[in-house]
């Protein structure tokens, strides 16, 4: 783990309001490690669980992400307690600091919802004090996390040799479009990964084109992938003493979240797939698998179905799944008993080709009332349903306020915004989820208290350029 002594003190998640950690000494380095059990492995604390520090603290990254992917990892990490120094180019920064901007002079929400609890350091790596700067950086942190297109990194002179030479402990993660193969060189973005990785062929309604789906599964999948990649390269390194590389391609990603599509290629060859409601429909299977629209992706059918009130307002349904132990019941609560006992009707391979009957049936009923008495009605059956909620109830939705799973935070040019907290949740470590750091807002603290540079130092690193943006009046004159 980073081995210099100060560290980040824990916060509780919703105390957002200063980005910067308060730097305490690790309780390592001021008390003896408590006493090993007989089998080397350190005796378990005493300390109320919540209060024994966060998951990650004392591990140190040096963030070269952008965009969304690799910032996804980053944030997850530093939310359970890595201290993650985000490394931006003078003047400019993420770009995405600029993008969808709502707020004029703010960092926009694309930025400030990826990068909550990370601190920023603005270096040029291209100038030669910037590289000095890194090569400090590396060899005092334990992962290097990118996510730049294929070649940038080497091109920087941050090749892997070159970084393990400097910190043969150092674990180097990077996100790709695609892995080693014809399309290694491309750049990639969200919807490119969810086509090439198999999510938009078999994504939308038959009738329609492919759809890509707003779940970003090609950027925040892959993040969520690239993070278990880390904390498993970070366990191997206590064994083996030194790092890895680890490799998340953006297709791979989406392929790993769609595996339930490849699994019905395969079954294709054996006969039509049944629980689609194009099995039902007469209609013939093609070679590949087709788009299923809202069907179930497993063994229990399901259907989204009107609620009431769904001509005026969009969100109003319920997804609906027929689990076969609840069949009965399903069937008493919408009025239709004799479904029990009728052979059309009383299995689920009878119910197969009947599927749009039955869903047809089922909405005919829940378009009686609205989707939360629906929610709450079939509920008390056992019928597992959900209602359609839309973004505007979530971020209302006062249950997940409580969990942390959405959290409020304040900015200081923006001001209060929400952001999605950690969703993992972990009995013995508080998420720490805090604001975005402002551009360069924490080099001159990096510098000096992790770095180790001193005042005159740190004056002549801001007089070379390396850090500052270029002076665009001088450069004119
Ligand atoms: N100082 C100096 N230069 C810097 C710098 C710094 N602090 N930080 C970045 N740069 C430079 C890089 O060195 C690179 O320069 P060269 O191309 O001259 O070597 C340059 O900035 C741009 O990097 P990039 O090619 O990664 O950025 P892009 O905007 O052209 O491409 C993206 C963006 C996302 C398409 C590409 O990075 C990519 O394919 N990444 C991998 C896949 C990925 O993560 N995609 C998800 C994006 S979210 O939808």
């Amino acid at each position: 783990m980073a081995t210099e002594s100060k560290r980040q003190k824990p916060k509780s998640r919703a105390a957002a309001k200063k980005p910067a950690r308060k730097v305490v000494k690790l309780a390592s380095a001021k008390k003896p490690a408590k006493k090993a059990n007989g089998n080397g492995l350190p005796k378990p604390s005493n300390k109320p669980y919540g209060q024994a520090g966060l998951a990650l603290q004392g591990v140190r990254i040096l963030d070269f992400t952008h965009v969304q992917s690799g910032p996804t990892c980053t944030q997850l990490l530093a939310y359970m307690g890595a201290d993650v120094i985000k490394v931006e180019r003078p003047g400019a920064g993420d770009i995405t600091r600029g993008q969808l901007r709502d707020v004029p002079g703010a960092d926009s929400l694309y930025f400030t919802m990826l990068n909550g609890s990370k601190r920023s350091i603005t270096i040029d790596s291209k100038h030669p004090k910037g590289m000095d700067i890194l090569n400090r950086l590396i060899k005092t942190c334990d992962i290097l996390v990118e996510n730049f297109a294929p070649g940038a990194l080497d091109r920087m002179g941050l090749t892997w040799e070159y970084i393990h030479k400097l910190n043969p402990r150092m674990i180097v993660a990077s996100v790709k479009g695609f892995g080693p193969g014809p399309y290694e060189d491309c750049k990639v973005y969200e919807n490119v990964a969810q086509c090439a990785g198999g999510a938009a062929s078999t994504t939308g309604f038959r009738e329609g084109p492919p759809l890509v789906t707003s779940a970003q599964i090609g950027d925040s999948g892959t993040g969520l992938h690239l993070a278990l990649g880390i904390v498993s390269a970070l366990y191997q390194r206590i064994r083996t003493g030194r790092g890895q590389r680890v490799l998340c391609a953006m297709q791979d990603g989406v392929l790993n979240l769609t595996r339930v599509k490849l699994r019905d290629q395969q079954r294709l060859a054996h006969g039509p797939l049944t629980e689609y409601s194009q099995f039902g429909e007469g209609v013939p299977f093609g070679v590949a698998v087709p788009r299923a629209g809202n069907d179930s992706g497993g063994g229990q059918p399901g259907w989204i179905v009107k609620c009431r009130g769904w001509e005026s307002d969009p969100d109003a349904y319920l997804y609906f799944i027929t689990q076969a132990p609840v069949w009965n019941e399903i069937c008493d609560v919408i009025g239709e008993p004799g479904w029990k006992t009728d052979p059309d009707f009383a299995t689920p391979k009878a119910r197969l080709p009947r599927l749009k009957q039955i869903f047809a049936r089922i909405e005919q009923f829940t378009m009686t009332m609205t989707k939360f008495e629906a929610m709450d009605l079939f509920n008390k059956h056992d019928v597992p349903c959900g209602p359609i909620l839309s973004m505007k109830e979530i971020a209302e939705e006062q249950s997940l306020r409580a969990t942390g799973t959405v959290v409020e935070v304040d900015h200081p040019t923006r001001g209060k915004y929400l952001t999605v907290g950690n969703p993992v949740k972990l009995s013995d470590s508080p998420a720490d989820v805090r604001r975005s750091p402002l551009l360069g807002e924490h080099t001159e603290e990096i510098l000096s208290k992790v770095l180790g540079y001193n005042g005159a130092q740190i004056a002549e690193i801001k007089a070379s350029g390396a850090i500052t943006a270029p002076d665009k009046s001088k450069a004119a004159a």
